[in-house]
């Protein structure tokens, strides 16, 4: 029986990824790197540093940097990106999450979040829903990103119980990925999610509730 969810944050509690974009990009043009849409898409999910290496290497210039101007850079787009989401406030719950938090709650359910954002802390305060999570695991603690499990697995942890009574929630196909890998329920949401082939899948945020997980398990 589903006792608990592990939730992804960036696309699946709130839409954080047009800020990172907003960041890198202007990161990217500075140094003089090509900006592109694809490009962008291909963040999500991604660590800070992983995230550079990915911009850097699209242009050909993977070893043009060196570890320190590389850590300035990741600095300098956080400082960016902090800025950017200071405005955050409860309206920017993605449609449904709300409702589903306390869905979540009035029927007993645990949840935690599994989110690579060193900043989710900061964001879930902002949101308002910070005392809904039993924990939030610190990504400075990992060895390996998604789509290896790790994240899933102690976000899981977090929650004391075993990976076939917890549903994880994702918008990237690699936590998607993470989160079967880590023997947990997946439910993907959106198109990027599907390809990833989870158990469970919703076009959208606002698909998401529990009679529809209920009714999604059986098949
Ligand atoms: P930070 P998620 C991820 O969040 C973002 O999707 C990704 O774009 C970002 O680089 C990563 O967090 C790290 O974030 O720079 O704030 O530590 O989807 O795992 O919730
Ligand atoms: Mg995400």
């Amino acid at each position: 029986d589903i006792k608990g969810f592990t939730f992804d944050l960036d696309g699946v509690i709130t839409d954080t990824a047009k800020f990172h974009e907003q960041a890198w990009h202007d990161l990217a043009l500075q140094i003089g790197v090509n900006w592109s849409d694809e490009l962008g898409n291909q963040l999500k999910g991604i660590s800070r540093m992983d995230s550079l290496n990915m911009i850097l290497s699209a242009a050909g210039q993977q070893d043009k940097y060196s570890d320190e101007e590389k850590e300035a850079f990741t600095i300098q787009k956080n400082t960016h990106y902090v800025e950017l989401i200071q405005g955050i406030t409860p309206k920017d719950i993605l449609p449904g999450m709300t409702a589903f938090l306390s869905e979540i709650k009035s029927g007993g359910y645990v949840a935690s979040i599994a989110s690579a954002s060193k900043n989710a802390p900061k964001i879930l305060e902002k949101l308002g829903i910070i005392d809904d999570f039993v924990g939030i695991v610190d990504p400075a603690t990992l060895s390996h990103g998604k789509p290896d499990p790790e994240i899933f697995t102690k976000a899981g942890d977090i929650l004391k119980l075993k990976p076939s009574q917890i549903i994880g929630l994702e918008d990237a196909s690699a936590g998607v990925e993470a989160i079967t890998a880590a023997g947990q329920t997946a439910l993907g949401i959106g198109l990027a999610a599907k390809s990833a082939s989870p158990k469970l899948w919703v076009a959208s945020t606002a698909d998401i509730s529990l009679a529809n997980i209920a009714a999604g398990m059986q098949n």
